[in-house]
């Protein structure tokens, strides 16, 4: 009995050993990003921020669940029916009741702290954004001013709007925090950038504010999340996140254009080298009630 339990050691001692090896490999972020447990990879650093939690929440639940696991077959296989005399049967056992009352609370304490810190630190407002963009919802488009511009002509900040032709595009720097501020022009809509793995509702009243540092370059699809009426399936965006010298070209141009050019979000963007027209998302097509009812069944199947 004594050998089986050298060797049994020894195993552990070596398969302990070859762990420790595989992972001095990587560095915490690399063995982080590796251990995702389906989380998808956002585009921004809030993402990421949220990832860890999942991560090592994942981690957690997994320890328990294999000590669990453990228990339950070392019980079956220790414990095994020996013969027709019962087991002896008791009743209550204090010590270990207050061990298993206690320890889940202690679990779920932490995790819940470590959530709490988490989403603080997400939602958190920085003392000053590198740039920031008012978020305006209406039924069912979006509007994007950028304050840190100004139309020369009117003295307004410059904006873009979305319209039935028009998917309305907003323009943010990589790597940079962004401060949105969000309100409505009528009903509750929320904006939703999937990839950003971040939502916030859009009222009316009170302004919403949040921060997000955009990771990646690219094109996002961004949807209205709230049902907000007829059209609110449609009530697509597109962020656009560009290099920061890009953006602050982008609103340089939106000055020169001026406000008032209905083509200036188009004509910007190509003076930018970034396509004119959104390429997540297309605008949609408002005549389709207008058409009688044989031509809907042709086009949309019944
Ligand atoms: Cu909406």
């Amino acid at each position: 009995m004594a050998r089986g339990r050298t060797v049994r050691v020894a195993r552990l001692v070596v398969g302990g050993v070859l762990l420790v090896v595989m992972l001095a490999g990587c560095t915490r972020a690399d063995l982080e990003d590796k251990l995702r447990f389906g989380w998808p990879r956002g585009a921004t650093a809030e993402a990421a921020d949220m990832r860890v939690l999942w991560t090592w929440s994942s981690v957690a639940a997994l320890t328990v669940g294999v000590l669990v696991w453990g228990l339950i077959f070392w019980a079956v296989i220790v414990y095994r029916r020996r013969g027709d005399e019962l087991p002896k049967q008791t009743k209550f056992n204090l010590p270990l009741e207050f061990f298993y009352t206690g320890v889940p609370f202690i679990i779920i304490a932490v995790l819940f702290g470590y959530t709490v810190a988490t989403q603080s630190q997400v939602v958190s407002l920085t003392a000053k954004p590198d740039t920031q963009v008012n978020v305006m919802a209406f039924k069912w488009n979006w509007e994007f001013q950028y304050p840190d511009k100004r139309d020369p002509q009117t003295n307004d900040f410059v904006y873009t709007i979305g319209s039935s032709e028009e998917i309305p595009i907003l323009v943010m720097p990589e790597q940079k925090k962004v401060r949105f501020t969000e309100t409505s022009n009528d009903v509750v809509h929320s904006f939703w950038v999937p990839e950003f793995l971040f939502k916030r509702d859009v009222f009316p009243t009170p302004v919403n504010q949040f921060e997000l540092t955009a990771t990646r370059a690219g094109s996002y699809v961004g949807r209205c999340a709230e049902l907000c009426g007829t059209y609110h399936s449609q009530m697509n965006f597109e962020v656009r996140v560009v290099s920061d010298s890009d953006y602050r070209r982008y609103l340089d141009e939106l000055a020169a254009l001026g406000n008032a050019d209905p083509d200036r979000q188009a004509k910007a963007l190509t003076a930018i080298g970034q396509p004119p027209r959104a390429t997540t998302t297309y605008p949609f097509e408002t005549g389709r009630l207008d058409r009688a009812p044989s031509e809907r069944s042709s086009t949309e199947g019944g």
